[in-house]
């Protein structure tokens, strides 16, 4: 198969939640020398974006949705220890979580892998997040960076709902707040009153490393 072959392959077979054969042609394209880059954002994000599209037109449902998403996640599982493979130092401590109402998550587990390549101890407390889990979590590790993801129109209000109950609960001052996902904006970012906001995984890592390194040069000031 040519490079644009197992590309179009894997497209298509994401779009369709063949999981086992999104397996099996991700671990021949990484065979045949493609980088992990390659696949997921000329195949496996492109394809879950077409996945969108044909739901919002009503051609597909949230069974089709919810294959299509395994089969990506199949994948992500194969590409994981190579997007985070760099041996960085640790950075910082970065909390992560969807809010609550809110199931998606393979955003989030990207953005995940790309802070993890970057040398983040990243903290994974799920999906459906709760304020006071967060609470919890901030309390426990505290980390540096709290991230919290939301995918829906629907859910996006959690994260003034959770910036106020984190500020009730005396940590404002004490963690870097950063929002992201599909639907949320820099606009909507800074109406809710977070740190810092990044509309893709990368982008989120480069962020992530500006706020920290502010927030210590302040503190060392
Ligand atoms: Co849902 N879904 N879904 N879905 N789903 C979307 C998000 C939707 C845009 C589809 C559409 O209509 N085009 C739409 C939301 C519309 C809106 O509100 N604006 C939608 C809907 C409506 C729903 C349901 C309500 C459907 C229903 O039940 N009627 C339902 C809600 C369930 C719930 O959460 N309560 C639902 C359910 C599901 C499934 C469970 C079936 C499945 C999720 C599987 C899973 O995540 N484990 C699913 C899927 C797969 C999708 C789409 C097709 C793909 C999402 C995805 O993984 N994208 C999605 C359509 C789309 O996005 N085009 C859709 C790939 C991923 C790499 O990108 O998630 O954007 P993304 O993450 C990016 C950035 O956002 C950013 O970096 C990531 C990597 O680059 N980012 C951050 C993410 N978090 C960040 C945090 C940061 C910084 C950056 O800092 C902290």
């Amino acid at each position: 198969m040519t490079h644009d072959e197992i590309i179009k392959a894997l497209f298509d077979e994401t779009m369709i939640g063949n999981a086992p054969a999104v397996l099996e042609l991700t671990n021949k394209a990484l065979a045949e020398g493609m980088g992990p880059d390659t696949i997921l954002f000329e195949a496996l994000i492109p394809s879950l974006e077409e996945v969108g599209a044909r739901f919002e037109r009503g051609d597909y449902f949230v069974p089709e949705m919810l294959i299509a998403g395994k089969a990506m996640s199949g994948a992500l599982n194969v590409l994981r220890p190579l997007l985070a493979e760099t041996g960085a130092e640790t950075v910082g401590t970065f909390l992560m979580g969807t809010v609550k109402g809110d199931v998606h998550d393979i955003g989030k587990n990207l953005v995940n892998i790309m802070l993890e390549g970057a040398g983040f101890k990243v903290i994974d407390i799920g999906v459906q997040v709760a304020p006071e889990k967060f609470i919890a979590a901030i309390n426990e590790h505290q980390p540096d960076i709290l991230g919290m993801s939301a995918f829906l129109t629907t859910t996006m209000p959690m994260f003034k709902v959770n910036i106020h109950e984190i500020t009730k609960a005396g940590l404002r001052d004490k963690v870097i707040i950063m929002v992201g996902g599909a639907p949320v904006t820099q606009e909507y970012a800074d109406a809710v009153g977070a740190d810092g906001f990044a509309s893709d995984a990368s982008t989120a890592v480069r962020v992530a490393k500006d706020l920290i390194q502010k927030k210590r040069a302040l503190v060392n000031a």
